[in-house]
């Protein structure tokens, strides 16, 4: 099993309000139907989502309207690679975690069996970064579409772990490096822009502390990835 990651700014314009890129979505559709493996797609949220996080202040406050409207803004662009899915043949089955996931004691809570038993059936399950409800905290929080990755990696054992970018690898000290590992986390660059869930340093500390191996790439080389090439950067403590 493969889970892969496409990153917002890979699918979205982050200078444009909800602007799609859609031959990117496009091209990611057809070279998940070219591989055919058994693949959990994840996606971010990139302009359709971060700008409204932003707008509503829901880091800071429980604003209803602005959760409503932000989550139903990440479906939107949920809606476009499920379509673009369904065009190369492939068949998707959308999982939003506003209404099927949720924070309690601190672990990601979801229906194990609702992912698997889907892909029994041959449909490939399609999940995103969005707003969540966190019992601990009695209220709703964000949900990095990386925290999912992270968590489906874990719980599933996967040995394939991918986060499709805009850039071709993690930059340390400037250079693209081949292997990151926690010596190297101070030397990496903070991303710019509108990104309410962290940049590429907390992307990579994050995968450093939940112990998973993955690979951050440019999402130009996904079929690549797909074809078990060593695209990007790894990212491991333990080589
Ligand atoms: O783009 C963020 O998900 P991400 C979700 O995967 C929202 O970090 C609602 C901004």
């Amino acid at each position: 099993m493969i889970v892969v990651k496409i990153g917002g700014s890979a699918i979205t314009d982050k200078s444009a309000f909800r602007k799609p890129k859609l031959e990117v979505i496009d091209g990611i559709a057809r070279d998940i139907a070219e591989v055919k493996k058994r693949i959990i797609l994840v996606h971010g949220a990139g302009s359709f989502g971060h700008p409204l996080v932003v707008k509503y202040k829901l880091k800071e406050v429980e604003d209803l309207k602005g959760i409503a409207e932000a989550h139903l803004s990440c479906k939107d662009l949920n809606m476009l690679v499920c379509r673009a899915m369904v065009k190369w043949g492939l068949k998707p089955y959308p999982i939003h975690p506003f209404s099927n996931f949720r924070v309690e004691g601190g672990k990601i809570v979801f229906d194990k069996t609702l992912i698997l038993n889907s892909m029994k059936k041959d449909f490939i399950p399609v999940l995103h970064g969005d707003i969540v409800f966190n019992s601990d905290l009695n209220r709703f929080v964000i949900l990095s579409g990386d925290d999912i990755t992270i968590e489906l990696a874990k719980v599933f054992r996967v040995g394939k772990v991918g986060f499709a970018t805009d850039v071709d690898g993690v930059y340390v000290d400037g250079k693209l490096a081949d292997v990151v590992t926690s010596k190297d986390l101070e030397k990496i660059g903070s991303s710019v822009g509108i990104d309410v869930t962290g940049g590429m340093r907390s992307k990579v500390e994050k995968i450093l502390r939940s112990g998973v191996k993955a690979r951050i790439f440019n999402v130009s080389r996904l079929k690549d990835f797909l074809m078990c090439k060593d695209v990007g950067t790894l990212i491991s403590e333990i080589l």
